[in-house]
């Protein structure tokens, strides 16, 4: 199984809105037959990749135990059934670590496998693999995204100078894991105010990847410049605004975003909707990199299940912070109403260090 989630890991950036899965076929002594992992929208999935693999080095997988991180799958999607291929291919055995949320399947798959006489055990590897697709048990479970927010910060908590300033707060083992976490996202999300400040890609750059995930822009009034470097080409860009002014719409969709409007009652974007919307266009997590404003908005409304934060060695001082909104309650009175979080991992990326925040009790969906 631990072959079977390197696999899994390997199909993170690409894999999309699918779950990042892995499969290994071994025989019944343990003997290597064939390992894959789940390809691009519309390709195979990891149980058929393995298959194949055992054919091309030439191994019979009649008797074979199958090793696969998530329930193989029994829905004709974009590909045909899995756990047919299995029992067709002769699979005796299949390991699975949980099973699809996808309503489509949720245990379906495990029996048609049982009633193909095929013997089915479900639970090793379960918490890497819910973690590893975590935003797909979200948009599956819950119906929206799971949202990461990230955000750089000197160690006393200061995002930017009070002019703005913020490249560079951290250094280039941080921002390079910053992309490879920018790089597992269903999509990017950040503000207008950072697209016209920083003039920014928002792009994966520093880690490879073959999927580039769109970027979303939160643009109240569509003032996003349609000269931005955002628009390049082959990549998605939405917009969501309050409202939208027909030339603003125009120029913006010649530059190639897609403009969606949905006001709350103040007059801005209604974030909630946002992320709904997120969800229907398949969007798994949503890889926030905004500045305090969009980030205190977001907060403030209990929008954001993780935080992703770096933290330099640096004091700042007077400055901007991570996030700037009023709570829905105004400042708190007491420490006991504080937003609880639980310290997922704490590492060391020299001369940084990387927190992920949970938001408690989040993640049981
Ligand atoms: C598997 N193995 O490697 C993955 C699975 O549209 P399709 O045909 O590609 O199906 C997508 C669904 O298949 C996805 O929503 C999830 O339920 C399952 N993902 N299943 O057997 C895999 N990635
Ligand atoms: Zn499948």
């Amino acid at each position: 199984m631990a072959l079977a989630q390197r696999c899994a890991l390997a199909a993170s950036h690409s894999a999309p809105p699918n779950p990042a899965v892995g499969c290994v076929l071994t025989s019944d002594e343990g003997e290597l037959l064939g390992m894959g992992s789940t390809q691009r929208t519309g390709g195979p999935h990891a149980e058929i990749m393995a298959l194949r693999d055992a054919a091309a080095r030439g191994h019979s997988t009649v008797g074979a135990i199958a090793y696969v991180t998530l329930e193989p799958c029994s829905h004709h999607g974009r590909t045909g059934p899995c756990c047919d291929a299995l029992a067709d291919a002769g699979i005796a055995r299949v390991v699975a670590s949980i099973a699809d949320p996808n309503p489509l399947v949720a245990g379906e798959g495990f029996r048609r496998l049982q009633a193909a006489g095929v013997e089915v055990e479900v639970g090793p590897g379960a918490e890497f693999s819910r973690e590893l697709n975590i935003g797909f048990f979200s948009r599956m479970l819950r119906r929206t995204p799971w949202v990461r927010l990230k955000a750089a910060a000197s160690i006393d908590g200061k995002t930017a100078l009070l002019d703005g300033t913020s490249q560079w707060i951290t250094s280039d083992a941080a921002r390079t894991d910053g992309h490879a976490w920018r790089a597992r996202a269903g999509a990017i999300l950040s503000g207008v105010g950072t697209i016209i400040e920083d003039d920014p890609l928002l792009d994966v750059r520093r880690v490879p990847t073959d999927r580039q995930p769109p970027l979303v822009v939160v643009d109240s009034r569509l003032q996003t410049p349609p000269s931005a470097r955002i628009f390049t080409p082959g990549r998605s860009v939405w917009i969501y605004a309050a409202e939208a002014d027909a030339k603003r719409k125009a120029a913006l969709e010649r530059a190639g975003a897609s403009v969606t409007v949905f006001a709350n009652a103040a007059g801005k974007v209604d974030l909630a909707a946002l992320l709904r919307d997120l969800a229907l266009r398949e969007v798994n997590e949503v890889h926030v990199e905004a500045g305090h404003k969009l980030n205190g908005s977001l907060m403030r409304e209990g929008l954001v299940d993780e935080l992703l934060f770096y933290f330099a060695p640096k004091f700042i001082g007077e400055g901007l912070g991570l996030a700037s909104q009023p709570m829905p309650h105004g400042a708190l009175t007491s420490l006991a109403n504080a937003l609880p979080l639980e310290f997922k991992s704490i590492e060391v990326l020299p001369p940084d260090f990387r927190v992920v925040a949970r938001v408690q009790g989040r993640d049981r969906f």
